[in-house]
């Protein structure tokens, strides 16, 4: 016998009320929620103007004490993501700003660092007893695990930005933050490790670069492993090399999508230096626009140089000197170097290589007529 339509209608009832109490969920119900047709897209495309952080930094530099910090940062909210302190979905980002003669004392953790210098010249950075000086336009990386301590040795404030893939280590659980760093100290008989809150310099003087820095020479008389041997050996990268790097390639046509466009590599093998970020830095040449492109990568921007617009998803966002924005995955988006007598140049960091490694990277392009085209990649 057939049943009524009250008879389901109370059966399904009845599922309902058991799934729930059993911890379960009716697909059918959830649908909507896990057959995305693409990304879900809650990362707002959004730029943050220095203009309008520069003062608020300062002051803060002045009214908190780094004591209390440990790091001084102000980190990028994005505003599609309820106030949470990320860029993206796998990306965090901060300006830091550290005084005349302040230390920030050593810490190790599970995300992946990395530090693009802005302001001042007595910045270093101390990864497993390398102590990295920077100046503007210089990247230093701290990868997973390693110990890390800051300071500024200048007359001046230093200023960098800070991106860590904290939000990505943890969707995947597997946050850690050490702070009880201890090394034996040379003063005591016993040689036992005792707590510190700065590495012992036991690197020469620009270690990296001595070691690395030489563009398709590589030394063979060094262990090329370095921490967990899972990133580049070399840990600072200069900006007076890319500058340089530039200006030999000013006159090839570049990529589409973004002009003269450099990975920063290890030097080793050429992958990207972490296995979960790719940091690259572009040059728009005087006038130049990109076309259009979008892929399943998230990606922050630094202005290092120049003025312009990038056009996400149909808005325009508008940098200048110093400004951070973020171009959310698999939104459509161009460049544009709005200067007829300068380049602009733009410091960039992106999730790919994790896209690419876990098969998932996808890349389109748009032509002028509306066409999707995918983009080999
Ligand atoms: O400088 O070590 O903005 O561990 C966030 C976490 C900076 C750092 C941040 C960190 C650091
Ligand atoms: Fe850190």
């Amino acid at each position: 016998m057939a049943q009524t339509e009250t008879q389901v209608g109370d059966e399904l009832a009845t599922l309902a009320a058991d799934a729930k109490a059993l911890h379960l969920i009716e697909f059918w119900k959830e649908r909507m929620e896990i057959e995305l047709p693409e990304p879900r897209g809650l990362v707002k495309p959004f730029l943050w103007h220095w203009d309008d952080i520069e003062p608020r930094l300062r002051h803060a530099a002045r009214i908190v004490p780094v004591e209390d910090c440990e790091r001084r940062a102000l980190l990028f909210s994005n505003p599609g993501l309820g106030g949470r302190p990320f860029m993206s979905t796998t990306l965090l980002g901060a300006y830091s700003l550290y005084n005349a003669g302040e230390v920030a004392p050593v810490h190790r953790h599970t995300p992946c660092a990395s530090r693009f210098v802005l302001e001042g010249k007595g910045g270093y950075t101390v990864i497993e007893g390398e102590k990295c000086r920077l100046e503007r336009g210089d990247l230093v990386i701290t990868p997973n695990g390693t110990w890390h301590d800051h300071g500024n040795e200048g007359p001046d404030e230093l200023i960098w930005v800070d991106i860590l893939d904290v939000p990505l280590v943890e969707g995947l659980n597997a946050t850690m933050f050490e702070f009880d760093y201890s090394e034996a100290d040379p003063r005591s008989n016993s040689g036992d490790p005792v707590p510190t809150q700065y590495q012992t310099i036991s690197e020469p003087e620009d270690h990296s670069n001595r070691l690395y820095a030489n563009g398709g020479m590589k030394p063979l008389f060094v262990d090329r492993q370095r921490g967990s041997g899972n990133h580049s050996p070399m840990l600072v990268y200069r900006w007076k090399a890319m500058r340089e790097a530039f200006d030999k390639m000013r006159d090839y046509e570049g990529s589409p999508y973004d002009g003269i466009i450099m990975e920063y590599c290890d030097p080793t093998n050429g992958n990207p230096v972490m296995p979960t970020m790719s940091f690259r830095a572009q040059m728009l040449r005087p006038g130049e626009q990109t076309r259009t492109h979008r892929h399943m990568s998230s990606t922050i921007y630094v202005v290092l140089e120049g003025e312009g617009w990038t056009e996400v998803d149909g808005e325009r966002l508008e940098w200048g000197r110093n400004d951070v924005f973020v171009v959310p995955t698999w939104k459509w988006h161009a460049h544009a170097n709005a200067r007829k007598d300068g380049d602009a140049v733009l410091y960039s960091v992106t999730d790919e290589p994790v896209l690419r490694t876990l098969g998932l990277y996808r890349e389109q392009t748009r032509t002028d007529d509306g066409a999707i085209l995918p983009v080999a990649a």
